[in-house]
């Protein structure tokens, strides 16, 4: 933690400057933290309800247990592999972010669900977006019910799920050298084996089906139950976060799997965006000077919010047990890469020395912030609180970031077959 001090201070961003000003005003300090809390409280009251459906039997309890980070045998996950007996929508909450639900729908064009009745029956309102799983090419039923639902004015996502599956059948066309077998040389098929060549094919086809189908411009989604990682998921997971309403992004971006440096980025860009509401809150509600700090600050607050980034980036002993388990790694090997604390080392006193670490580059910027917001000053302890609480909590977020995104490449170690 010795970095916090060598750092040189983070810019304080335009938009948190202009925030932060708007916020307090001329108004008081108390106030100004206890609107600061509510907005906080509002977000994490944000719920978020995701529809997965599809034809029977094409991966979408397996998905609804992908997205969720489960594998199909933990407890919390949905059953897989057996036949379509859902007759209504299950909810299945995410078990670490649980304002998180994905419902795992009934298969469309079954007996007991036309696609014409379909969304009544499901009660359409209650979904944030939908996506529509097939495992092979998109039926008449997908589509009818993708353009119900763009008509009704919401979001769908085509995903065509066990491409791992495709890749493999292919295979059998190749010698063990991945030279084509046949003797001639087929239209359809190159001759070296080839991944990309492949999932290109499968992408067409499903893009050509639905065009044929009435659908303009589709998109397709390649993904894997097995490989989260790979393939199109990553992507998938970006544009479903680009394409929510903004004040929902952060809910769905936190339980996002940790599978790809752009979703890393992403959650520390919308985290970094509450972190002036946090010192607020920290330190003009229930601050209290702390024993052996020059300051006052709601350090249970504090606590819970450091403990919060680490659950975001999995910083903790349950997350990397999982993780490394799935990428087939040591433990000890992930833990290697970790240089902030994890989850379960988070304490009182954590928090403590970590200020106290920081009071330096918070005095620094202390003169910085009382030029802009000179109520700041009225409460004298605020004056060097609240700076250092930002500065505090901004480099422990940043170093977690960095965390993840080195225990990530890891994982990906002699994992290079995209
Ligand atoms: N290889 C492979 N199998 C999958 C994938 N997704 C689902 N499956 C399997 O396909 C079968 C049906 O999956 P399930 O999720 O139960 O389909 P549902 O009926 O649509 O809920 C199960 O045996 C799953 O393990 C995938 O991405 N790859
Ligand atoms: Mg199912």
């Amino acid at each position: 933690m010795a970095r916090l001090d060598d750092k040189e201070l983070p810019m304080i961003s335009e938009k948190d400057m202009e925030e932060l000003k708007a916020a307090i005003g001329k108004g008081s300090l108390t106030e100004a933290a206890a609107k600061a809390k509510e907005a906080l409280e509002m977000t994490d009251k944000i719920t978020l309800n995701i529809a997965v459906t599809g034809q029977s039997g094409s991966g979408k309890s397996s998905f609804v247990n992908a997205i969720r980070g489960l594998e199909d045998t933990d407890d919390a996950a949905a059953e897989t592999g057996v036949t379509e007996t859902t007759m209504k929508p299950t909810d299945y909450p995410h078990p670490t972010y649980p304002k998180v639900i994905v419902w795992d729908l009934p298969g469309i064009g079954t007996e007991n669900f036309k696609s014409d009745t379909y969304l009544q029956q499901v009660e359409f309102s209650r979904y944030d977006f939908f996506i529509i799983i097939s495992c092979t090419r998109f039926t008449s039923h997908d589509i009818k019910l993708a353009q119900e639902i763009h008509r009704l004015g919401k979001k769908f996502y085509f995903v065509r799920s066990k491409v791992d599956q495709d890749l493999e059948n292919e295979k059998q066309h190749y010698d063990e050298e991945g030279i084509l077998k046949q003797k001639k040389v087929s239209m359809k098929r190159p001759p070296q084996y080839s991944k990309s060549v492949i999932l290109n094919a499968i992408r067409e086809n499903c893009i050509k089906s639905l065009e044929a189908g009435g659908m303009a411009s589709p998109q397709v989604f390649l993904v894997s139950r097995w490989e989260m990682g790979k393939y199109d998921f990553p992507k998938l997971q970006e544009v479903l976060v680009d394409e929510l309403p903004s004040h929902k992004q952060l809910t769905l971006l936190r339980s996002l799997s940790n599978i790809s440096k752009e979703i890393l980025e992403k959650k520390k860009e919308q985290l970094q965006t509450q972190i002036w509401r946090k010192s607020l809150a920290s330190c003009g509600i229930a601050a209290v000077p702390v024993p052996g700090l020059s300051m006052v600050l709601d350090i249970t607050f504090l606590m819970t919010s450091l403990q919060e980034y680490c659950r975001d980036f999995g910083l903790s002993e349950n997350t990397l047990t999982t993780l490394a388990r799935q990428a087939n790694k040591p433990i000890a090997e992930l833990k290697a890469v970790i240089q902030s604390p994890l989850r379960e080392e988070i304490t009182e006193g954590f928090v403590a020395k970590l200020m106290t670490k920081c009071t330096a580059g918070g005095v620094k910027y202390s003169a910085y912030f009382l030029n802009f917001l000179p109520v700041l000053g009225s409460v004298i302890a605020a004056a060097i609180s609240f700076p250092t609480t930002y500065l505090m909590l901004k480099n422990f977020l940043n170093d977690a970031a960095d965390d993840a995104r080195r225990v990530l490449e890891v994982t990906l170690e002699g994992n290079v077959s995209q």
